[in-house]
């Protein structure tokens, strides 16, 4: 296999692209192709201040590199989640992100949960009995919390994350699988800001996961391999499977079913989002829109974790 633009032998063949290139081209078809989906998507300009939410993978190490490469002004965020499982999971990818920003000079904001709320993730599920027994719901809403609070406090003025098409994808099938039309109405590349809460994008929704690792092996970003050991026995992994084996069938079915589940969308499949700022009101305590009355279920948590020392 040849390389498209030069003849040289090729790295990376993307038989859903029809595309094959060597390893220098494809060190600039990646940035050139975040470029063109996030002025597609109208997700920010060079003027804008941009929060990388930063994991240790493969995928927000490299995202961050790319919006460098491509001169945006972009500061990363790494967040502490006290999640050991037997590989020092949190510790590591702490480590690396660390690494890849002193490497790069670049600006890294650390919350750490423990430090901040007293507990770890896995305790404050543990202790505020959500999530049948798997941290991952209250360490979804607190890192939706952390990353909209850090975004607002800091000034900034969009969230980027990491997403990938096999994510987007994944997602997807889910939401589709339950026909969960208010989910299926807010998966999109770009949310809007609201009052109190940063617009949010993701502009590597349309790279295969397997483009991600080839990017950030060909630039040599140490990451973390493992996945978050809570992360192990998950729908998201068991629908990426399913969806890797139609792919294999049918090469570019998993970017066909999103991208057509986005037109769809804008043709009008669904009705448009309401505009969500008339029913959202500040949360008493932190001030980020909750639509309950009172605290957001993110402070609520919280206080609940709280109780038994009170
Ligand atoms: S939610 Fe669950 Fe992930 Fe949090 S506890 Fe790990 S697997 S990191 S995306
Ligand atoms: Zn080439
Ligand atoms: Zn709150």
């Amino acid at each position: 296999m040849k390389c498209r633009k030069c003849g040289a032998k090729a790295s990376v063949n993307m038989r859903q692209h029809k595309l094959a290139l060597c390893k220098e081209h494809y060190l600039e078809w990646v940035p050139e192709q975040t470029e063109r989906f996030i002025k597609k998507y109208a997700m920010f300009s060079h003027d804008e201040k941009i929060l990388v939410a930063v994991s240790g993978g493969k995928d927000s190490l490299s995202l961050w590199d790319i919006l460098v490469r491509l001169g945006y002004r972009a500061d990363g965020l790494y967040l502490g989640l006290g999640i050991d499982g037997g590989i020092a999971y949190s510790s590591e990818s702490h480590r690396l992100t660390k690494e890849f920003a002193d490497r790069n000079r670049l600006t890294l904001h650390v919350v750490d949960v423990e430090a901040e709320y007293g507990q770890s993730i896995p305790v404050l599920a543990e202790v505020s009995h959500r999530g049948h027994g798997k941290p991952c719901a209250v360490c979804g809403l607190t890192k939706r919390h952390e990353m909209n609070r850090i975004a607002r406090d800091m000034g900034y003025d969009v969230l980027a994350t990491g997403h990938n098409l096999d994510d987007e994808a994944s997602v997807l099938f889910g939401n589709t699988l339950t026909w969960s039309g208010d989910y299926l109405l807010r998966q999109s590349p770009v949310l809007p800001e609201v009052p109190g809460l940063a617009r949010k994008v993701k502009p590597l929704c349309r790279f295969y996961e397997r483009e991600m690792t080839a990017y950030a092996l060909a630039r040599g970003i140490p990451y973390i391999y493992e996945e978050c050991p809570f992360a192990e026995g998950s729908s998201t992994i068991y629908y990426k499977e399913i969806l890797n084996q139609l792919e294999t069938a049918r090469p570019g079915a998993k970017l066909t079913f999103y991208l057509s589940f986005l037109e769809a969308r804008k043709q009008g499949l669904f009705s448009e989002p309401q505009p969500t700022a008339d029913y959202l009101h500040p949360c008493d305590n932190c001030g980020q829109p909750t639509s309950a009355p009172g605290l957001c279920s993110f402070c609520r948590m919280i206080e609940k974790t709280k109780l038994p020392q009170s």
